[in-house]
């Protein structure tokens, strides 16, 4: 087994900040060292002058998810590794039960699409498509193989869509087995009025898709989502919030002691209703819940809830569609040309994440460093049944550490960036602080900007209920 030592770094966790050593040995964190010792190791990391911080955890992506048409254009190959150079060693994707077809069969096709492809650490949330008694049956056999969450969809009818009473029974089935109900919480039925109505009026561009899919709606639902978790007694964690009614739905109902939760993702704290305009540029950003006007103030609503801890997570809703038609996955965000409600919904997001919540959150003085550590690591670790092993730098935890140097300076571009999409959300914007080093389980796989990994380093987690309370 390799000693590794990552020596002269600050180590930040969601409570400490220290000037330590961290030693690692057979993967795990062994000890945590005041400078003056005299350990030796195989291998030694200098962290001199910079932070040694928790590998974050992305609890929301969606690699090769087919959408609209096509398919997201990460592979668990290639989005893996994107995620690792951004300081991601851990994500949980989400596996697809479509409709008339078995839960548990949707799960193994989704652990055979990652298995032996993935850079780092992977488990899964379980889209339930299809809520029936079999599936119901499915949802406890799922939770035993460590897929302890279920995402259910209260917009796009006809695909996702659940009606409210396929989610009161899944949720009566989560309180039982004591899973989480994750929530994409938007009105998909009055939408869908609404973008009809656009349609015929000949407002096809993609600043429409930001229009139609008004706020109050996903504030509606949130709210009917809350009494529905309420009345059946499941805990509620609902996903990409995006608008200040949404958030004022969760803070009511934290307040009351329910168990309810709620991650936001960067392009709602950066990016604002005004990305979708510039004509079918404005595709590049189309993703649902839609970016929100920033004049409305939702994006400072966001940052306070995240400073309040009335959103307790960050994740991205990866889900990048090329803008050109060249991708192996076929045509993507151009089916949507003349019709935006055509255009596959997402945007590419797993890499820049952490470096993001940096520069932008902790430099910028929206949160503090022990904050940024607990959103973008601990608290999704506790919320999927991941802790102590992932989320911290302790005694005993994976050795999944990310050596980040807060003073280096780097510019968001298409060009140098890792995920398979052609374009970047971020094109231009500078950050300060960047990756420096990951480590995966004690092994390092990106180091002077280069990869040193391989697909099949990540291994599937059976992850246990949630271990986050109010
Ligand atoms: N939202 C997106 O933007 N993409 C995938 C699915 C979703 O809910
Ligand atoms: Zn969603
Ligand atoms: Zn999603």
């Amino acid at each position: 087994m390799t000693k590794t030592l990552i020596k002269g770094g600050t180590v930040v966790t969601a409570i400490d900040q220290m000037e330590a050593d961290v030693l690692i040995d057979g993967g795990k964190v062994v000890a945590l060292l005041g400078r003056e010792h005299t350990v030796e190791a195989d291998e030694v990391v200098d962290a001199t002058g910079k932070l040694v911080i928790p590998g974050g955890i992305d609890v929301h992506t969606h690699m090769e998810l087919p959408f609209g048409g096509t398919f997201a254009a990460d592979t668990f190959e290639t989005g893996t590794r994107a995620a690792a150079w951004g300081g991601t060693t851990t994500i949980i994707d989400f596996a697809v039960q479509t409709v008339g077809q078995s839960a548990m069969d949707g799960w193994e096709a989704w652990m055979e699409k990652a298995r032996g492809n993935c850079a780092i650490d992977y488990g899964f949330h379980m889209i339930t498509g299809d809520i029936n008694d079999q599936t119901l049956k499915e949802m406890e056999l799922l939770v035993r193989e460590g897929v302890t969450s279920f995402k259910m969809f209260m917009a796009y009818p006809g695909v996702f869509y659940s009606d409210d009473g396929q989610i009161v029974r899944a949720m009566q089935k989560a309180a039982e087995d004591g899973a989480t109900i994750c929530m994409h919480a938007e009105n998909g039925i009055a939408i869908d009025v609404f973008v009809e109505q656009a349609l015929e009026r000949g407002e096809t561009d993609p600043m429409y898709h930001g229009i139609v899919r008004k706020s109050i709606l996903e504030g509606e639902a949130t709210h009917r989502a809350i009494k529905l978790a309420e009345l059946t007694g499941a805990q509620l964690y609902i996903v990409h919030l995006s608008a200040q009614e949404a958030l004022d739905e969760v803070i009511a109902a934290r307040d009351a002691g329910l168990q309810v939760f709620a991650e936001t993702c960067p392009q709602y704290l950066f990016l604002s209703l005004e990305n979708l305009g510039n004509g079918f540029d404005g595709a590049k950003y189309v993703c649902s819940p839609p970016l929100r006007d920033r004049a409305a103030g939702h994006q400072d609503r966001l940052w306070r809830g995240l400073r309040t801890n009335d959103l307790q997570v960050v994740s991205t809703d990866h889900c990048p569609f090329c803008m050109g038609d060249h991708h192996t996955f076929g045509t993507q965000k151009q089916l949507g040309r003349g019709d935006f409600s055509k255009i596959p919904n997402g945007m590419p997001g797993v890499e820049p994440r952490m470096e993001l919540l940096y520069s932008g959150g902790v430099e910028d003085g929206h949160i503090s460093l022990n904050r940024f550590v607990e959103i973008s690591s601990t608290t999704p670790a506790k919320m999927f049944g991941l802790y102590p092993k992932k989320g911290t730098i302790a005694v005993g935890s994976d050795a999944d550490i990310v050596v980040f140097d807060p003073a280096a300076t780097h510019v968001l571009s298409v060009d140098g960036h890792h995920m398979d999409v052609d374009y970047s959300a971020y094109e231009g914007w500078e950050m300060t602080g960047k990756v420096d080093t990951v480590l995966s389980k004690g092994k390092v796989i990106i180091s002077d900007n280069a990869y040193h990994g391989s697909p099949g380093d990540g291994e599937y987690l059976a992850r246990g209920l949630s271990q986050y309370t109010n």
